[in-house]
C-alpha cells in the first residue's frame, strides 16, 4: 500500500511565515484513491473555519512510504466531569499533578494557553513545548511551536473505534483527530503529558493525556466564543526541541485499539466510578 500525506494550513493576514494568523490547520494519511476527497475536505475547513476567512491556504500531498510509517495503539478515553470553566481547569491541574508534574507547572501549562501563547497574544499554529520540572518553554518559534504532522487513523481502525466508541457520542472527526494526535505525542519519548483544549470559539471542550490515565476529555476549559485554545506538552530529559519535532513528525498511523475504547468516568479524587 502507497500512503500520501494530506496536511493543509490556512491564515488570514498573509502566510504564516510573514505573521498571518493561524485560521486552522489537518494532518492527515491516505491511500491514492483518497487524495482527491482529502484535499477538497481539507480545503472546505479551511474556507468555513468559524476563525474567519483564510487569504492564505497551503497545501500539501506528499507520498509516504509503508515501510515508514509506525503503527500505534489508541489512547483509550474517559471523561472527567466539570460543571464550568473554573472545575474544568482545576480538573486539569488536578489531572497534570497526577502525572507527576507540579502544581505550580501544571497551573502555568493552563495559563498559558488561556493567556495566548503567541507573540501576538494569540493562539499558536502548533504547541508550547513545557519543561515538566522547570517551567521553560523550549520551541524555539513561539508563533509556530511544534507541530505534530504525518499522523492518522488506519481506515480498519477508524471503522472499528468509531463503532466501540458511537454509543457514548464521541465518533465524530474532530474528536477521532484529537485522540490520534494524543496518541502520538504521549508514545513519543520525553513526553510526560499533554494539555489541550480547542482555539475555535465554538468549542469548550479539552483533554489532558498521559500514558497511565489515557486521553481524559474535560468538558469545559474555556469560555465559549473565545479564540484562544492550544497544547502544551509536557516533557522531561528534551534538551532539543528541534530533535522533539522530529519525532513528532515520523509518519504514524493508528492501527490497534486499546482493549476498551471507553473507560470509566473519573471522579474528583481521580477514582473510577460507575456513572
Ligand atoms: N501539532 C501540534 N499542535 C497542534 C496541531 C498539530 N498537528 N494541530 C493543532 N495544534 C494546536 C494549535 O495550537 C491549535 O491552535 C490548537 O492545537 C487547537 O487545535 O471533545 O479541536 O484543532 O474530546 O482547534 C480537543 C477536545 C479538541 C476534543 C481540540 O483543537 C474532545 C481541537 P484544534
Ligand atoms: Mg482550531
Amino acid at each position: 500500500m502507497t500512503w500520501y500525506s494530506v496536511r493543509m494550513r490556512a491564515a488570514e493576514g498573509g502566510p504564516h511565515e510573514q505573521g498571518g494568523s493561524h485560521i486552522s490547520g489537518g494532518e492527515r494519511i491516505v491511500g491514492e484513491d483518497g487524495i482527491e476527497a482529502m484535499v477538497q475536505s481539507l480545503l472546505r475547513r479551511a474556507m468555513t473555519h468559524e476563525k474567519g476567512r483564510p487569504d492564505f491556504i497551503n497545501l500539501t500531498v506528499e507520498q509516504v512510504p509503508e515501510e515508514q510509517i509506525q503503527s500505534l495503539t489508541a489512547l483509550p478515553i474517559r471523561t472527567r466531569h466539570a460543571a464550568d470553566l473554573e472545575e474544568g481547569r482545576a480538573a486539569a491541574v488536578d489531572l497534570l499533578a497526577e502525572c507527576g508534574i507540579g502544581r505550580e507547572i501544571a497551573q502555568q501549562a493552563v495559563d498559558l494557553i488561556a493567556s495566548g501563547p503567541a507573540p501576538d497574544g494569540g493562539a499558536m499554529r502548533g504547541a508550547i513545548v513545557l519543561d515538566a520540572d522547570t517551567g521553560e518553554r523550549l520551541e524555539a518559534d513561539r508563533a509556530r511551536g511544534v507541530r505534530i504532522s504525518k499522523i492518522d487513523w488506519d481506515p480498519d481502525a477508524l471503522v472499528q473505534w468509531r463503532e466501540g466508541v458511537a454509543a457514548h457520542g464521541l465518533a465524530n472527526e474532530r474528536i477521532a483527530e484529537a485522540v490520534a494526535l494524543a496518541t502520538k505525542v504521549i508514545s513519543t519519548p520525553g513526553t510526560v503529558a499533554e494539555l489541550c483544549w480547542s482555539d475555535d470559539p465554538g468549542y469548550a471542550a479539552g483533554y489532558v493525556a498521559s500514558k497511565r490515565l489515557g486521553y481524559v476529555r474535560i468538558p469545559y476549559l474555556k469560555p465559549l466564543g473565545s479564540p484562544l485554545g492550544g497544547r502544551v506538552y509536557l516533557v522531561r530529559g528534551v534538551q532539543d526541541a528541534a530533535a522533539y519535532e522530529r519525532e513528532l513528525q515520523v509518519p504514524a498511523l493508528v492501527r490497534a485499539m486499546p482493549s476498551q475504547p471507553v473507560l470509566p468516568y473519573l471522579d474528583e479524587k481521580g477514582e473510577l466510578t460507575a456513572k
